[in-house]
C-alpha cells in the first residue's frame, strides 16, 4: 500500500451494515445489494478499515424520512417492513409495556403501530404503484433496506457537521431517482436528499456532484427551486437512455435558476475526455459557488463493461473524479449508486475508499477475500476496459457543452 499524499490525515467515517447486502430485488434484476458486501470485504482485506472510523448503519426513523417524502407514500412503503419487526412492536405495545422499548425508539414504534393500522385503508386504494414495474419490485424487508440506506446517508451528514470526519462514506446510498412520492429506477427513498437536507440545517451552500451514468433526476427535482444546493450531473443522454431528463438547458427555476447543471453525453466516453469535461466544469463550479460541503454520488455504472451504462471509464478515471473533488479540501460525503457489473463496482469503491484515505491500494486482490473467485481471471484491482469502442462524442460538441455551462454559471452572482 502506497501513501499518496502528505495530507493522509483526513479523518474518514465509513458506514456499513452487512444486512444491506442481504436484500434481494429478484433474480433477473440488475441491482444487486450483494456488491456492498463485496466492496466491504475488499475494504477489510486491503486493511483500509483500520484507518477509518467504522460505524454500524442504523435504520432511519420514519420522522426523518418524512423530512422529504410524502407521509402517505411512507405508510404505503412501510407495509414492506419485515414482518418480524412489526410483530415485535405489536407485541410490546399491545401488552402496554412501553417501558421495555428503548426510549429513543418509543415514538417510532408508536408510529409504526398507528401507521400499520391505517395501512390497510391506505393501500387498498393506493395511488402508489411500487411493485407494478420491473424496475421497482417489492421484496422482503424492502422498507428496512430503505431505512438502512438512508440512515447511513443522514449519519454521514452528522459526522461531517459535528466535525468528527472530513470525509464520510456510504456505499449503500446514492439512490438518486427516488421522488417525494414515487419510486423509480431501482430507488424508493432518496437518501441523498435526506442527507443534503440535514446538511442545510447548518451549511448555507451544498454542492451535489453525480458521476453515475444516469441523470440524478430525483435530487435535481428536490432542489430545482433553490440556490442553496447546486446539483451537477454527468450522464449518458439520448436514444431513450433512462430516465430521459438532464438536458443541457435544464438549469433550475426561480431563485434556483442556474443552480442545476447538466452535462449530457453520448455513449463511449473514455477517461481522458471525461476527465477534461469533469475538471473544466467542477473547477468553475467550485470557484463560483464556493460550497460548504460536497455530496458526491459515485455510481459505478459509468465504468466500462457495465451492464446498463454505455460509458467506457476505467476505475482510475472514475477515481480521478473523486480525487479531484477531494483536492479542494471541502468536507465531502461519498455515496454509492448504480453499478451492474458487480465485481467492478466493488473494485471501484474499494479503490475510492483508498483515495479518501490517501492510500493507493495494491494491484493484487487480497487472496483471503471470500469473493476472490469473482475477480478471475486476473485477480487484479484494475480490469481492462473495452477496446475499439467509439467515443460518440465529438470534441467540438463537448467544448460547446462546456461553453454553455460556463455561460449559465456566469449568471450567478459572486
Ligand atoms: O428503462 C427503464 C424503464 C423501462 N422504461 C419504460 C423505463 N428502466 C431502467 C432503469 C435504470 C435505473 C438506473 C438506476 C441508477 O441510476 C441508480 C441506482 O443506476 C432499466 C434498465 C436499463 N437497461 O436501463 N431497468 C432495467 N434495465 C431492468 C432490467 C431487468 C429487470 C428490471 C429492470
Ligand atoms: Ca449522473
Ligand atoms: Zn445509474
Amino acid at each position: 500500500m502506497i501513501q499518496t499524499e502528505s495530507d493522509s490525515s483526513k479523518r474518514v467515517a465509513y458506514f456499513y451494515n452487512r444486512f444491506i447486502g442481504k436484500f434481494h430485488y429478484g433474480k433477473e434484476h440488475p441491482m444487486k445489494p450483494k456488491r456492498i458486501i463485496m466492496a466491504h470485504n475488499l475494504i477489510v482485506n486491503y486493511g483500509l478499515f483500520r484507518q477509518m472510523d467504522v460505524y454500524l448503519i442504523r435504520e432511519a426513523q420514519l420522522q426523518e424520512i418524512r423530512k422529504f417524502h410524502d407521509p402517505d407514500y411512507i405508510i404505503y412503503l412501510s407495509q414492506f417492513m419485515s414482518q418480524n419487526k412489526i410483530n415485535f412492536v405489536k407485541e410490546y405495545c399491545s401488552a402496554n409495556n412501553e417501558s421495555v422499548i428503548p426510549e429513543n425508539l418509543l415514538e417510532e414504534f408508536k408510529l409504526i403501530i398507528k401507521w400499520s393500522q391505517q395501512q390497510k385503508v391506505k393501500t387498498e386504494n393506493s395511488e402508489f404503484k411500487v411493485g407494478d414495474s420491473p424496475d421497482n419490485p417489492t421484496f422482503s424487508g424492502l422498507f428496512s433496506y430503505c431505512q438502512l440506506s438512508s440512515g447511513a446517508s443522514i449519519d454521514c451528514a452528522h459526522s461531517i457537521l459535528t466535525g468528527q470526519a472530513d470525509i464520510a462514506i456510504n456505499w449503500s446510498g446514492g439512490l438518486h431517482h427516488a421522488k417525494k412520492k414515487e419510486a423509480s429506477g431501482f430507488c424508493y427513498i432518496n437518501d441523498i436528499v435526506l442527507c443534503i437536507l440535514e446538511l442545510l440545517r447548518v451549511y448555507v451552500r451544498v454542492l451535489y456532484v453525480d458521476i453515475d451514468c444516469h441523470h440524478g433526476d430525483g435530487v435535481e427535482e428536490a432542489f430545482y427551486l433553490t440556490n442553496r444546493v447546486m446539483t451537477l450531473s454527468f450522464h449518458q443522454y439520448g436514444d431513450d437512455f433512462y430516465p430521459g431528463t438532464g438536458q443541457l438547458n435544464s438549469v433550475g427555476v426561480g431563485v434556483g435558476r442556474y443552480y442545476s447543471v447538466n452535462v449530457p453525453m453520448k455513449p463511449g466516453m473514455s477517461d481522458e475526455p471525461y476527465m477534461e469535461m469533469f475538471k473544466k466544469i467542477t473547477s468553475r463550479v467550485m470557484q463560483i459557488y464556493r460550497p460548504d460541503c460536497i455530496v458526491m454520488q459515485c455510481g459505478a455504472d459509468s465504468l466500462s463493461l457495465d451492464k446498463l451504462g454505455g460509458f467506457n471509464l476505467s476505475i482510475k478515471g472514475h477515481g480521478a473524479c473523486v480525487q479531484y473533488m477531494k483536492s479542494f479540501g471541502t468536507p465531502m460525503i461519498l455515496l454509492g449508486g448504480g453499478g451492474y457489473t458487480i465485481q467492478n463496482v466493488s473494485r471501484c469503491w474499494a479503490y475510492e475508499t483508498g483515495i479518501a484515505l490517501g492510500q493507493q491500494i495494491d494491484e493484487a486482490i487480497p487472496s483471503n477475500d471470500i469473493y476472490y473467485d469473482n475477480y478471475s481471471p486476473d485477480y487484479l484491482l484494475h480490469f481492462p476496459i473495452r477496446q475499439n469502442v467509439e467515443n460518440r462524442n465529438k470534441t467540438e460538441d463537448l467544448n460547446k457543452i462546456v461553453a454553455t455551462v460556463y455561460d449559465y454559471l456566469s449568471n450567478i452572482e459572486n
